[in-house]
């Protein structure tokens, strides 16, 4: 069995809640879901390795240095003046239009910076949230070390997730995109095009638009059609796809044979690369609370076959996956299926 990627680091985030068209509902993006999954591994008998720290420099290929140091230090600055939310929460928009493209002032209000950085009010930031992002991504880039000496999978068991998160932005529960990080580590030591599938439910629009344009980095997502009304709303559909980017959204309610059909596509799409980075979700199942996807554990172990089959050196990095009950028996299906081709 594979190795897994771990950090204790990444139990520090506690977001607690959400807030959703102006309610705080509970936190689905909970500390759990990482122990979870890591209880399946270890039962599985897949063998623990310990994130290794790496420099910063490694994120900042992907990201705009004043989103490290806002979410480096949002929750110091927050906490140290008296506001009423115990998270840091946006609740106004530096949106670009609002400042005829122009570079927005960074406001002296400490309640307002988060509106530079945030897109949406379901993220927030609180204390351990920048360890966390940090130790996920020090996950992504200790399993492409593990792959780069020669182990054909590695997995990352990230936590905040990453797929959402964009160059400048941060959103959907994601922070650093873990991803995007674990993609451009790949393509120093790949020697070729390194290619991103996302299985998540959701489009992995963060990873999109930090790659648009680049013929080295191809990025495939298959996910329920925000046309149907599912986060990220904004973008995820087939007119956005072009010869390094393929966005496959499928109905809700879609299942194994529809949603395995989309994987093969994604999998023919990534096979010009020389590495794999696949955006584990496994949100897409049935029961999850999160997505109308109906896949099953069957369906999961299938697509891991898929992907296994490219035989690309593969770095797996954890996405969402809310059902606390079978989110670790589901990677570890996806695993066994990349595994054991
Ligand atoms: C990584 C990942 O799977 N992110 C998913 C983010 C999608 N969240 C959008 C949720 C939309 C509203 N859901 C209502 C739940 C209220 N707690
Ligand atoms: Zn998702």
């Amino acid at each position: 069995m594979l190795p897994f990627v771990w950090s204790d680091d990444c139990l520090l985030h506690e977001p607690e809640a959400e807030v959703w068209i102006g309610t705080r509902t509970p936190a689905t993006e909970v500390p759990a879901r990482a122990l979870a999954i890591r209880a399946a591994l270890a039962a599985a008998g897949a063998q623990e390795v310990a994130a290794v720290s790496h420099d910063d420099s490694a994120l900042l290929p992907v990201h705009d240095p004043a989103l490290v140091e806002f979410l480096r230090t949002a929750w110091d600055d927050w906490s140290a003046t008296a506001l009423p939310s115990d998270r840091v929460v946006p609740y106004v928009f530096a949106r670009s239009e609002l400042t005829s493209g122009r570079a927005p002032a960074t406001p002296t209000a400490i309640w307002a910076r988060p509106g530079l950085f945030a897109y949406d009010t379901m993220t927030l930031i609180g204390p351990g949230t920048w360890e966390a992002a940090r130790a996920a991504a020090d996950a992504a880039l200790t399993a492409v070390d593990l792959v780069t000496a020669g182990e054909p999978v590695a997995y990352a068991c990230c936590r905040p997730p990453g797929h959402h998160a964009t160059r400048s932005l941060y959103g959907g529960s994601c922070y650093l995109n873990n991803a995007a990080i674990a993609a451009t580590a790949l393509l120093d030591r790949a020697g070729g095009p390194v290619a991103i599938v996302d299985i998540d439910a959701h489009h992995g629009n963060g990873t999109q638009e930090l790659f648009l344009g680049r013929a080295d980095i191809l990025t495939a997502s298959v996910h329920v059609d925000p046309g149907a009304g599912w986060f990220p709303h904004f973008l995820g559909f087939e007119a956005e796809n072009d010869e390094a980017n393929l966005n496959l959204p499928l109905a809700p309610s879609t299942g194994d044979d529809g949603w395995l059909a989309a994987v093969r596509e994604a999998a023919e799409f990534a096979a010009p690369a020389r590495a794999l980075v696949v955006a584990l979700g496994v949100d897409a199942a049935a029961g999850d609370p999160e997505s109308p996807l109906e896949v099953t554990a069957a369906g999961y172990r299938e697509a891991g076959r898929i992907l296994g089959e490219l035989g690309l050196p593969t770095v797996v990095v954890q996405e969402g996956g809310y059902d606390l009950a079978t989110i670790g028996p589901l990677v570890v299906e996806t695993l066994f299926g990349l595994a054991t081709v």
